[in-house]
């Protein structure tokens, strides 16, 4: 009995000091477990934000990469535009702008460089002044000046056969694309001269 007694006292007394120091090992690691679980939250909360500004940005620089490539052929087909025209009024008594008789709404009646200085349309227009689709946010304008043909970084304010076309495009108030080209009145175009 004594030999059963102590046996039972040992034996109840070993588990007992197990569960105690099995209970303070997981209730460290639940600790520790629990901490990394947190820090594993955050580290992944970090990741996708990061990520969606990533993903954000690239989008962005998308968005701003077309609007420059539709700026740039808005600004071309413009510019083309203006560049077959003549130098200066071909029919009526030359004006620099617009002669008489030439709408301020339709380009189609325009038929010298300068009669588009000064213009701007939002949105953008076809020649017969219809609406460019798709391109309402964008915005074209026009400025014409004499250069000195002696240095061309100098404007001068009586013609002495050289002008230079500035056609500008914006998306809404910031200017995406800007071309510059120079017309003489010595220039023939070789294909419509004899
Ligand atoms: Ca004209
Ligand atoms: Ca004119």
């Amino acid at each position: 009995m004594q030999s059963y007694m102590t046996l039972g006292n040992y034996a109840c007394a070993k588990p007992m000091m197990r569960l105690h120091s099995d209970a303070r090992t997981r209730s460290g690691q639940d600790g520790f477990s629990l901490v990394e679980a947190m820090i594993s939250v955050l580290v992944v909360a970090v990741i996708v934000v990061a990520a969606m500004h990533t993903v954000g940005g690239s989008q962005a620089a998308q968005l701003k990469s077309a609007q420059r490539d539709l700026a740039l052929m808005l600004a071309e087909d413009l510019m083309d535009e203006i560049m077959l025209g003549q130098y200066e009024e071909p029919v009526d008594p030359p004006n620099f702008g617009r002669e008489s008789g030439e709408s301020g709404s339709r380009r189609d009646l325009w038929d010298d460089v300068d009669d588009y200085d000064g213009w701007s349309a939002s949105p953008p227009e076809h020649r017969d002044g219809t609406a460019i689709p798709n391109a309402d946010s964008f915005t074209r304008q026009v400025e014409i000046v004499f250069l000195d043909p002696n240095d061309l970084v100098n404007t001068v304010v009586t013609d002495q056969g050289i002008k230079r076309v500035r056609v500008t495009v914006k998306h809404g108030d910031r200017a995406l694309v800007t071309l510059t080209a120079v017309r003489t009145l010595a220039w023939k175009d070789p294909q419509t001269s004899n």
